[in-house]
Order: structure tokens, then C-alpha cells, then sequence
């Protein structure tokens, strides 16, 4: 037992080193009283380190084999009507103007009927897929969810300015078919806001109603909990963004969590 201690000890540094929340999750599947069930151990050299009491040389193993198995990408499909702020937020996110060197063209320029891959110089394993607008001439709804590769994505962000509409809806029903998940992103809330001023509302008054308007839009539709932020792509520090990040964090923490719980079987 005490060499069971002593590894979860190693382990635990280890995952707080590398900000892999698994501490918890090894430390339930790891039981001396049937040592062919213990995940860790089927990992290779796991077994001969705790055979010679090298708990350190064990958790060595381990924390390379967790590196190794967890490099994998999330993929996430940025979606969305054209003209909503899709590659706007895409640049923005990895905190580079629209005209640096490997932005997204912005400006209602669909820069390719094929969904672009675009990285986080911050979350190397993170794609950010510029996907082509729905609705437009070239890609009504129905033909877009057909032919736009729509399902092979592991999370999904719709942006929508302004009102909710029937083509966001049709996008948040289909990833709530394919049992997947998403976050409803309302784009241009700098905009909302200076209307707002206009109107003698408060800020917090604007962003409540545009809170309101998109959760209980899209619940009325059928959608189960949406996961709604307001954003705005020129001003990345205010409003949901901060906030928008932080949740994406978690997300890429709980795929992570899930792939080593896949192995483990
Ligand atoms: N005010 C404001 N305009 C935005 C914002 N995001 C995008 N835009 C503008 O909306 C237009 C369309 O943006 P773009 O990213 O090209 O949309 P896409 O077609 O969905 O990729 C551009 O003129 C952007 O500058 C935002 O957060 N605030
Ligand atoms: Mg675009």
C-alpha cells in the first residue's frame, strides 16, 4: 500500500506540474487488490519500476506515456452564417489582428469552400476551423450540413450577430443530433452596447436582453442548456471573452480525461 502512496504522491506532483487534472481519476483506478485491472500498469516499464519498488521510474512512465497519449488535437469547428464574425473571432482568439501574416481573411472573404485549420500559439493541440458561411447562394442550409464536412469536428462554436436566426437554429439543432457540443457565440457586442448607449440603457441592461434573447430563442427551439457568450472580436478583454476562453480550457482539460479513460477501457 505504501508503494501505492508513494506513486499516486509522484503522480499527483506530476499532473499538477503539467496542469493534467488525472490525479483523481488514476488514483481511483489504482488498486493493489487486483493489480491486472490497474490502468497504469498495463502502461510499458510500469509494471518491472513497481516490481523493483521504483515508484519515481513508474511515475516517469507514466507522466511520458500521458504526454504522448494526450497530444492529440481538439477540433473545433467555428461555424455560423457569413458575415457573423466567423474569422474575425477566429483572429482575435489567437490574439492577432485580421491583417497579420496567417490571419483568417475577414470581410465576408470566404477564403475557400473547404474549412481552414488555424492554431493557438498558447494551445498547440487546439484547432480552430474557419468553416464557410450557412444560408449563402453557394451553401443553402440543407446542402451545407451535407457537403460542408460538418460532423467530423469534436466541438463546435456558432457566432451569430445580431438575432438568432433560423440557420443558427438548424446549426445548434444538428450538432445537438450528432450528440455533440457547442457554444453559442453572439458576435459584435461592441456594437449592441454603442446602440444600446444610444437608447440610455446601461450596459448591463443591453447584455442581459441579448443574454435573454439567444438562451430562451434557442431553448423555445428545443435546445437543452445552451452554453451562450457575448463577445466582441474587437475588444477580446470585455464582456464573455475572457470567460469564453477559460470554458474552452476546461473542455480540452475533460477531452484529455476522456482519452485516457478510452485507453483504460
Ligand atoms: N463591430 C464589430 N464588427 C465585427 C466583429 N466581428 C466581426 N466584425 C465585422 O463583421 C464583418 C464580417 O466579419 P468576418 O469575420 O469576415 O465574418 P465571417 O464571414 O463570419 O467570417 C467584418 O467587417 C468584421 O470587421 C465584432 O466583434 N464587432
Ligand atoms: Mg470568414
Amino acid at each position: 500500500v505504501s508503494l501505492v502512496t508513494e506513486l499516486k504522491r509522484n503522480l499527483g506532483f506530476i499532473c499538477l506540474h503539467s496542469k493534467i487534472s488525472l490525479y483523481v481519476f488514476l488514483s481511483v483506478r489504482m488498486s493493489m487488490e487486483d493489480p491486472d485491472d490497474s490502468c497504469p500498469e498495463q502502461i510499458p516499464g510500469v509494471k518491472e519500476a513497481l516490481k523493483n519498488n521504483d515508484t519515481a521510474g513508474a511515475a516517469k512512465r507514466i507522466k511520458e506515456y500521458l504526454e504522448k497519449q494526450t497530444n492529440v488535437s481538439l477540433n473545433i469547428a467555428i461555424t455560423g452564417e457569413s458575415g457573423a464574425g466567423k474569422s474575425t473571432f477566429i483572429n482575435a482568439f489567437r490574439g492577432i489582428g485580421d491583417e497579420d501574416d496567417g490571419a483568417a481573411p475577414t470581410d465576408f472573404a470566404e477564403s475557400s469552400k473547404d474549412p481552414i485549420p488555424y492554431f493557438h500559439p498558447d494551445y498547440p493541440n487546439v484547432s480552430l476551423w474557419d468553416l464557410p458561411g450557412i444560408g449563402t447562394p453557394k451553401y443553402p442550409a440543407d446542402k451545407y450540413l451535407r457537403s460542408v464536412p460538418f460532423k467530423k469536428y469534436d466541438f463546435y462554436i456558432i457566432i451569430s450577430a445580431d438575432h438568432l436566426t433560423e440557420n443558427d437554429v438548424k446549426l445548434a439543432k444538428e450538432i445537438q443530433r450528432m450528440m455533440k457540443k457547442f457554444y453559442f457565440v453572439h458576435s459584435k457586442t461592441d456594437n449592441d452596447i454603442n446602440v444600446g448607449k444610444k437608447k440610455d440603457f446601461t450596459a448591463e441592461g443591453t447584455l442581459s436582453k441579448i443574454r435573454k434573447n439567444c438562451v430562451e430563442g434557442l431553448q423555445k427551439q428545443g435546445i437543452e442548456s445552451p452554453q451562450v457568450f457575448l463577445v466582441s472580436s474587437f475588444e477580446p478583454r470585455l464582456y464573455d471573452f475572457p470567460l469564453l476562453r477559460k470554458t474552452l480550457e476546461r473542455e480540452l482539460d475533460v477531452q484529455r480525461d476522456n482519452l485516457i479513460s478510452d485507453f483504460c477501457g
